[in-house]
């Protein structure tokens, strides 16, 4: 099938079918993992054209492999982005993007709520570098235009962000970074090409941590970028060459398998989001809820206009604070303890003291990061199931 005529089916049917259909060497609808690290050339001539980029063709598991890039095809195809590159982690896509666009006396311009991996990139690593890094809070566009200066070098945003889902506002960003002629990068991590495409609002660059929504079942940590043709070429040709933080093929083939059911599951996972959030907003023992898709979020009407729904994060704070929290994780039976997101199973953590340790007492504050947040991964789980779960655990939580 062409890509053309492909445009006429819904997300959810690209999700299974994809860019194309079967592998274009052996006719396998499950394209192979080619468990290899590197490919035989046919003559030294043809070794010497293809490290000379004058011919396509596979070299080295580093530098490409058919399976990645089938992985690559289907993000590229459903971000509606020209081209894509997988990469080992998310960190590793982010890390890479950033090396890219910055060189040493330069800055970028970030959303200051952040997967605390991502912060602690940003604070503690690229300084290293001489890059530095201004984390404001993006809800307020001011901020942005008021730190951006001849030096900054793109936009980075995450949204809905980690953990507070905090919205941004992607199309006003993106006609920040046009006025300044930087690229706008998004971390799409939370919602998937599903919920939102920052790429039709206007955003340059789509990042992901494919180990969340994209694997989906909690078996491979993983990464992509999304974006022009050029760009990408770039970052294969320099920095995943240089890094090196490529990606296996078996975890490229699982994310392809993940990718097929990705509509559906991300369905189920708003669904059960949507009721656990609105059984947490009237519980006694839980003070405030964040969902974006609750009217009580302070950007529900953004998020509504700029998402095509909400995803499957809740975070909510409890009424006794961290030790109310830590006795809530301890009680539940169900829901899992545990980092990570996305996967077909609740996860439950804590971010001040865990995913987002990485800030300071004052970033945690200004975040709204508070010591009594409660972040939860909602699965596809029966609903009733989770909410019985968390009123069991919540009765257990003296206040
Ligand atoms: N971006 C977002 C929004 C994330 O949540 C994470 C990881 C990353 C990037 C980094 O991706 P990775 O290298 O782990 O594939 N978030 C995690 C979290 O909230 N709990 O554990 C990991």
């Amino acid at each position: 099938m062409e890509n053309n005529e492909l445009k006429k089916y819904s997300f959810s049917t690209l999700c299974v079918h994809g860019s194309g259909g079967a592998d274009p060497t052996t006719g396998a609808i499950s394209i192979p993992i080619y468990q290899s690290s590197t490919f035989k050339f046919k003559s030294a001539r043809h070794g010497a054209q293809l490290f000379a980029g004058e011919i396509e063709g596979y070299v080295y598991t580093r530098l490409g492999n058919p399976t990645q890039a089938a992985f690559e095809r289907e993000m590229a195809f459903l971000e509606g982005g020209e081209a894509a590159l997988a990469f080992a982690s998310g960190m590793g896509a982010i890390s890479s993007v950033i090396f890219a666009l910055c060189r040493s006396g330069e800055n970028l311009v970030s959303t200051n709520t952040l997967y605390g991996g991502t912060h602690n990139f940003f604070k503690e690593t690229l300084p290293r570098f001489d890059i530095d890094v201004r984390e404001v809070d993006t809800t307020n566009l001011e901020n942005v235009i008021n730190v951006i200066d001849d030096k900054t070098r793109l936009l980075y945003i995450e949204t809905p962000a980690n953990p507070t889902l905090t919205i941004t506002d992607l199309k006003a960003c993106a006609r920040i970074a046009r006025d300044y002629q930087i690229p706008l990068v998004v971390d799409n991590t939370f919602p998937t090409p599903y919920f939102q495409r920052p790429l039709q609002l206007g955003a340059d660059i789509v990042i992901h941590s494919a180990t969340k929504y994209i694997g989906g079942h909690g078996d491979t940590v993983a990464g992509v970028v999304v974006g022009k043709k050029d760009f990408i070429d770039e970052l294969r040709g320099k920095f995943l060459r240089d890094l090196g933080a490529v990606i296996s093929p078996l975890n490229a083939w699982l994310l392809v398998r993940g990718l097929k059911t990705l509509a559906i599951r991300m369905e189920k996972h708003q669904q059960n989001a949507i009721k656990i959030a609105k059984f947490l907003q009237f519980h006694p023992k839980i003070k405030r809820v964040w969902y974006p898709g609750l009217t009580t979020h302070p950007q529900h009407e953004l998020a509504k206009k700029q998402m095509e729904g909400f995803g499957g994060m809740v975070s909510f704070e409890i009424h006794g604070g961290r030790r109310a929290g830590e006795h809530l994780m301890n009680a539940v039976k169900l829901i899992t303890l545990a980092v990570s997101l996305g996967d077909v199973d609740s996860l439950i953590e804590h971010p001040a003291s865990m995913t987002h340790s990485t800030y300071s007492a004052e970033e945690l504050a200004e975040c709204g990061i508070t010591e009594s947040l409660v972040r939860l991964s909602v699965g596809i789980e029966d609903a009733r199931d989770l909410i019985e779960d968390l009123s069991q655990a919540l009765r257990k939580v003296k206040v």
